[in-house]
């Protein structure tokens, strides 16, 4: 190892983050060479499937949707512990949230061939929209914004006919969604929904019933198609309009992105809850903990794990 090279930084231009600030989004980048990813992705799905070491276990199923199996799994995983850690994503990050962040949330995103696309949404406090009540993330009072950065994956290629990302740009500072509102779970809207003549859903429910005026709907004609070459990632804010195209099944190839979330330390975690709860699944989050990604931790008002990757702690920027 050669100690007089000073790390390699990341860091966003000044023009990148006021382009971040102005559309709500920036990439994508290259993080991982497509065959890479590929093999990493070989070796990654028998550890996904097993999850005794996984932090929910398997999860409670309370109305059969949701796959706790899909979250956290950097607590358990070593090659996502260290991908949410990399020097590409976290440096980037940072530019945006200042030098103290963390990684609270991971979770992935599959599409399989046939499969609706993701529905229009924002999301601010990750209030529990399927259920209780309770904001999951909790900015300080004097906050201009709410929301969480998003990096998300492309484990798979992500083209149109995969169901890759769509944004609109600039959406992400006004909601156009009532997070304190409540949206029913109803199987059967699962691949029978069209939207605007598009086959979409929310994983059992229906988005639009979060919005503030019934009346309204997205402006698609700003639709931006986020294609990303496998092991790319993008960043976006969580409260920027966001959504993805149906899997058309044109192709055999399911399309796969992981989401992880970050904050700066001075938001707080789950201040409210013992509980993930989310879209019909819940278990206790006693084994939780968040990622400290960069900086240092001056607050002590979050959990952070004391796991460790390949029997190190967690990478720190
Ligand atoms: O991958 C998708 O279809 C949706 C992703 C998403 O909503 C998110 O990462 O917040
Ligand atoms: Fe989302």
């Amino acid at each position: 190892m050669d100690l007089t090279s000073p790390a390699k930084d990341f860091s966003l231009s000044p023009e990148e983050v006021a382009q971040f600030q102005r559309d709500g989004y920036i990439g994508p980048f290259d993080l991982y060479e497509p065959e890479e990813m590929a093999s990493h992705l070989k070796e990654l799905r028998p550890k996904l499937l097993n999850t005794k070491k996984a932090i929910y276990g398997g999860g409670r199923t309370v109305s059969g949707t949701t796959n706790l199996a899909n979250y956290d799994r950097h607590l358990d995983v070593d090659f996502l512990a260290d991908h949410i850690t990399r020097p590409e994503i976290v440096d980037r990050v940072s530019s945006l949230l200042g030098p103290d962040t963390l990684c609270w949330r991971t979770e992935f995103f599959p599409k399989y061939p046939g499969d609706e696309g993701t529905d229009w949404h924002q999301a601010d406090n990750f209030s529990n929209v399927a259920g209780s009540k309770h904001p999951q993330i909790v900015w300080p009072e004097d906050a201009e914004f709410g929301g969480t950065i998003t990096v998300w994956t492309a484990f798979t290629e992500a083209t149109v006919e995969n169901g890759c990302l769509q944004f609109i740009p600039g959406s992400h500072k006004s909601m156009n969604y009532d997070e304190s509102k409540t949206m029913e779970y109803d199987a059967s809207a699962i691949n029978s929904t069209e939207k605007n003549g598009v086959r979409r859903g929310f994983f059992g429910y229906d988005y639009r019933q979060l919005q503030k005026d019934p009346n309204w709907s997205p402006d698609e004609s700003k639709a931006v198609s986020q294609v990303m070459r496998q092991g790319q990632f993008i960043v976006f804010w969580s409260t920027l309009m966001h959504a993805s195209h149906p899997h058309s099944g044109l192709t055999d190839q399911m399309r796969l992105g992981f989401a992880a979330r970050y904050l700066p330390t001075s938001v707080r975690v789950y201040p409210y809850s013992t509980e993930l709860e989310e879209f019909g699944g819940e278990a206790s989050l006693e084994k939780f903990g968040n990622v400290l990604t960069s900086g240092r931790d001056v607050f002590g008002h979050n959990r952070f794990t004391d796991r460790t990757v390949n029997g190190h702690p967690f990478r720190t920027r």
